[in-house]
């Protein structure tokens, strides 16, 4: 333990991690959150406000978690609460349409222009699932592209090769996904041109569609490379292929519209999740009218969910994405993760430690590498002890970050300048505790 640092008591949590795995597997309802890639005991938190979370043991945080991406305004944000609780004195669900649910579909094509309409669903897996039987039907073709180290939720014939938790728990290929559900998903490495081009000029005319992330944030945060997007762009253009841009946790994070809208490229289908629900169950996928069309009851593809469009979540994303685009909060966070960034690219400097610091609008990740990361390959060739001696570091002193090195942090419209001072301060340490396993 390098000196300054408060030891943080985690006696309540211990206990309600055992009971929890009595009854949930790995006492978690989503693998990432079991600190099983770093170690030691996940805080149970009791509760949110702003930028911080606290514990059940009363210790409190400054969070970059912000429950993977979906709380860009902060923990339990005014607006959003006050719009909850009033859609819930007035029903939690109907199994019926409500007015609210073409407010906010209208808002998302507002500002995410390829989408000229909208499909609800609960979850970003859903979105991502559905997005491609959309492809699939629309294109008549069955073969789908995806990239090493991209997650796209946990349906079967995208856990292949998957990022995030598949790829922190080391199991990137699940077990009791059949052969059958996999072997239409050809999985090629992001980033790599020659690999895309190959594939098409062998197998262009047989594809449905590339799925990616454009800006993956699921083997930590990786840019694509110079020209790379609008080339598979193009590829999937002369070959009929359709382009479907996961920006489940990119949208409204690198920019308001997007990667999409930073690199100027229009995807046939996006999927969106995270942010557009204010933290409640809401994911979406939409795109040209023309495909769109061919989702039931419009067309023959189907696709239902019974909590679709919950009244409560449509609520909830309604408030966060007015604030969201009122308080032109996306460049405002600009510029405070490019400082916060920079600030710890400085602090490893300075204790000798070799990093890449990647940043995208309200993303960062900081990777433990001295050679470029670019892809799954390089990502994963990271010092991985060297980040966990940094991550519990700096969870002893209050910042609680994701518990792997294939996540992305982010930042929220409630963290103060004050916030980035004593991370910053608190990653000095961390970084010392760092270099001594390297
Ligand atoms: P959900 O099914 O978890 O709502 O969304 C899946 C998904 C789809 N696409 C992208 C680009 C995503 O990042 C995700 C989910 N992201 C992870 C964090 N890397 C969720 C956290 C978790 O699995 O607990």
């Amino acid at each position: 333990m390098a000196r300054g640092e408060i030891k943080m008591k985690y006696v309540k949590s211990q206990s309600a991690f055992k009971e929890a795995q009595d009854h949930i597997p790995g006492g978690v309802n989503s693998p990432v959150r079991s600190f099983k890639n770093v170690g030691g005991t996940p805080p149970f938190i009791k509760s949110g406000k702003g930028s911080k979370i606290t514990d059940i043991d009363g210790n409190s945080y400054i969070d970059y978690v912000l429950s993977y991406g979906p709380l860009i305004l902060g923990h339990a944000a005014g607006n959003v609460t006050n719009a909850v609780k009033k859609a819930a004195e007035n029903g939690t669900s109907f199994g019926a349409p409500t007015v609210a649910e073409t407010k906010l579909a209208k808002m998302i094509t507002e500002i995410v222009h390829s989408m000229e309409m909208v499909r609800f669903v609960n979850s970003g897996t859903e979105a991502t699932m559905s997005a491609l039987r959309l492809a699939r039907a629309f294109t008549r073709r069955d073969l789908i592209v995806k990239f090493t180290g991209c997650y796209h939720g946990h349906h079967d014939s995208l856990l292949v090769k998957a990022g995030s938790g598949a790829a922190t728990l080391g199991i990137p290929d699940s077990p009791g996904v059949p052969r059958s559900a996999t072997a239409t998903t050809i999985t090629i490495p992001f980033n790599d041109i020659n690999a895309v081009k190959t594939l098409f000029k062998n197998q262009g005319w047989k594809i449905a569609a590339v799925i990616m992330e454009p800006t993956p944030g699921n083997m930590g945060l990786v840019l694509p490379k110079d020209g790379y997007l609008e080339t598979v762009h193009a590829l999937t253009e002369k070959y009929g292929a359709l382009l479907i841009f996961d920006e489940v946790m990119s949208g409204f994070r690198s920019s308001l519209g997007g990667s999409q809208e930073l690199y100027a490229i229009t995807p046939d289908i996006t999927c969106l999740g995270k942010g557009i629900g204010g933290g409640l169950p809401v994911a979406a996928y939409g795109g040209r009218g023309e495909i769109m069309e061919m989702v039931a009851p419009s067309g023959p593809m189907y696709q239902a969910g019974t909590l679709s469009g919950n009244p409560l979540a449509m609520a909830a994303g309604i408030a966060a994405l007015t604030k969201v685009v009122q308080g032109n909060v996306c460049a405002k966070l600009e510029s405070m993760t490019a400082i916060l960034a920079w600030e710890l690219e400085k602090a490893a400097k300075k204790a000798g430690v070799p990093v890449k610091v990647h940043r995208l609008g309200s993303m960062f990740t900081v990777f433990f590498s001295e050679k470029p990361v670019t892809d799954w390959e390089s990502a994963a060739a990271c010092n991985q002890d060297a980040f966990r001696a940094y991550f519990h570091s700096m969870l002893e002193q209050g910042i609680y970050l994701p518990p792997s090195q294939f996540e992305t942090n982010f930042l929220s419209a409630s963290h103060t300048p004050a916030d980035i001072k004593k991370t910053v301060k608190a990653a000095e340490t961390a970084f010392k505790n760092a270099a001594l396993q390297m």
